[in-house]
C-alpha cells in the first residue's frame, strides 16, 4: 500500500464581508418592524415580541466578529435579508462549482500539480446546487479532469470525510491524485430572521490534494498517519430542505427549510463525542496528545474548541496549538477545519505532528492525523 499525504490546499474568500454590529443593526430594524405590525396580537398575548440580538451577544457566545458572504447587500437589506444570487443558465458554471474550482486550482498550484495529474474528485459539503448532476462532475469538467467525482454530504464534518476516502483511494491506487473541494454558501440557508441562529454562519471554499507521498513534487507535504471517522443520530442540527417539500402535505413553513439547531445541546453532546474520538484516534497511533504541534480544529463556537482542546490535552491550549478563524470567517461548514490549515501551517516543522478534526450535524465528527514532512 502507498503512504497518502496532502500536498496542497487552497482557499476561495468572497469578497464582501459583514461585521456583527453591520448585522445586528438589520435584525435590530426587522425585530422593531416586526413587533410594530404585530403590536395588537403581541399585547393580546397571541404573539410573543421579538427580542433584539446584540454584538456583545454574538462575539461572548461564539466568538464570531464577522463573515464573509457572496451577496452582502441582499442579506443586510431589512425587506429580503438572503443572499440574492443571479440564476444561472444550465451552461453555466454554478456558484458553488465556482467557488470550489478557484479553491481547487490554487490547491494545485501550490502541489505543483495540474489537471492532468488528478484522476479522482469529491466535492464533500452541506450543500448542493441541485439534485442532479453531481456538482463534483460539473467540477471535474470545468477543470478538465479524466477520471471520476462523486459528491458526500456529512454536513460540517464534510472535509475529513473525503480524506479519509481521498487517503483511502491513493493507498489502494484507485487513483493517482484526489481533489476534496468543499465549496459552502451558507449564508443560502441560514434564517436571517432568527436570533438564535442569524449570526453563524459565512460563505466559502476550500481544496485539498491527496496523493501517494513517495511521488509528490510540493514542498509542502503533510503524511497522512491515519483518519478515523464517527457519527451518531442527532436532530439537535437539521435541515428539512429536500426533494420532496413541494410533494408534502401540509406544506411546510419557510424556516422549516433552513438550518435550525438547538445550540445548547449541541454544544453539550458534541464536545465529549469529538474529544473522546480524539483520544482514542491519537492513543490508536501511539501519539501523546501534548506533542500534537497543532489542531485545526472545526470552526464554530471559540468556546466550544477550548473545551475539545482542554479535554484532549488536559490543559488549556495555546492560541498557536489550536489557531482560530472563526472570528473573521464564522462558520463555514465543511471548509472551517481547512481554512485554518491553510492559513497557519506555513510555521510546521518537518516531523510536526498535526491534527485536522471537523464535526457537525448528524452528528459526525472525523479527525486525520498528519505529520509534516
Ligand atoms: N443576541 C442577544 N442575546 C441572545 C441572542 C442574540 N443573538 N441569541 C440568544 N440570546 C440569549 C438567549 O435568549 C438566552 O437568554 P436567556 O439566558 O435569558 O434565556 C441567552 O442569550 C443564552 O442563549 P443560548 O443558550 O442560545 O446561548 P449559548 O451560550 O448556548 O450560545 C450558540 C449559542 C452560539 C449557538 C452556542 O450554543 C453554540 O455555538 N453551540 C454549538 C453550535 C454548533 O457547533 N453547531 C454546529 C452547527 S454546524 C453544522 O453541522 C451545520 C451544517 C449545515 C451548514 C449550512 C447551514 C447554513
Amino acid at each position: 500500500m502507498k503512504t497518502a499525504a496532502i500536498t496542497g490546499t487552497g482557499l476561495f474568500t468572497p469578497q464582501q464581508s459583514i461585521s456583527n454590529d453591520e448585522l445586528v443593526a438589520c435584525f435590530n430594524r426587522y425585530v422593531e418592524r416586526f413587533n410594530a405590525d404585530n403590536a395588537t396580537a403581541i399585547a393580546a398575548g397571541e404573539m410573543t415580541a421579538m427580542a433584539p440580538s446584540s454584538s456583545e451577544f454574538i462575539v461572548k457566545a461564539s466568538g464570531i466578529k464577522a463573515r464573509y458572504v457572496v451577496d452582502k447587500a441582499g442579506v443586510l437589506d431589512v425587506d429580503i435579508m438572503r443572499p440574492r444570487i443571479p440564476m444561472r443558465g444550465n451552461d453555466e458554471l454554478s456558484l458553488l462549482a465556482e467557488m470550489g474550482v478557484a479553491a481547487a486550482n490554487q490547491a494545485l498550484a501550490s502541489a505543483g500539480r495540474t489537471a492532468a495529474d488528478v484522476d479522482f474528485v469529491i466535492a464533500a459539503c452541506s450543500n448542493m446546487p441541485r439534485g442532479y448532476p453531481a456538482l463534483s462532475v460539473e467540477i471535474q469538467n470545468a477543470l478538465g479532469i479524466q477520471g471520476f467525482a462523486y459528491d458526500m454530504n456529512v454536513a460540517c464534518a464534510s472535509a475529513a470525510f473525503g480524506i479519509q476516502a481521498a487517503v483511502n483511494a491513493v493507498r489502494l491506487g484507485t487513483a493517482r491524485a484526489v481533489l476534496v473541494i468543499n465549496p459552502e454558501v451558507c449564508s443560502g440557508h441560514l434564517n436571517w430572521r432568527n436570533r438564535d441562529c442569524h449570526f453563524i454562519f459565512g460563505d466559502a471554499a476550500t481544496a485539498v490534494l491527496v496523493e501517494p507521498l513517495d511521488s509528490a513534487v510540493s514542498d509542502d507535504r503533510f503524511e497522512v498517519l491515519g483518519t478515523r471517522l464517527a457519527t451518531q443520530f442527532s436532530n439537535n442540527i437539521r435541515n428539512n430542505f429536500g426533494f420532496l417539500n413541494e410533494c408534502e402535505v401540509p406544506q411546510r413553513r419557510w424556516d422549516d427549510v433552513l438550518f435550525r439547531q438547538e445550540g445548547r445541546k449541541v454544544f453539550k453532546e458534541v464536545v465529549p463525542m469529538v474529544s473522546e474520538l480524539l483520544i482514542a484516534h491519537l492513543g490508536a497511533l501511539a501519539i501523546e496528545p501534548n506533542s500534537v504541534r497543532r489542531f485545526f480544529l472545526h470552526q464554530a463556537n471559540l468556546g466550544m474548541n477550548e473545551f475539545i482542546a482542554r479535554k484532549v490535552l488536559g490543559r488549556d491550549p495555546s492560541a498557536e496549538e489550536a489557531p482560530v478563524i472563526l472570528d473573521e470567517y464564522a462558520n463555514t461548514s465543511s471548509a472551517g477545519s481547512v481554512i485554518a490549515f491553510h492559513k497557519y501551517h506555513d510555521d510546521l516543522r518537518s516531523g510536526d505532528v498535526a491534527v485536522l478534526c471537523a464535526f457537525g450535524a448528524g452528528y459526525s465528527a472525523g479527525s486525520v492525523v498528519m505529520r509534516r514532512i
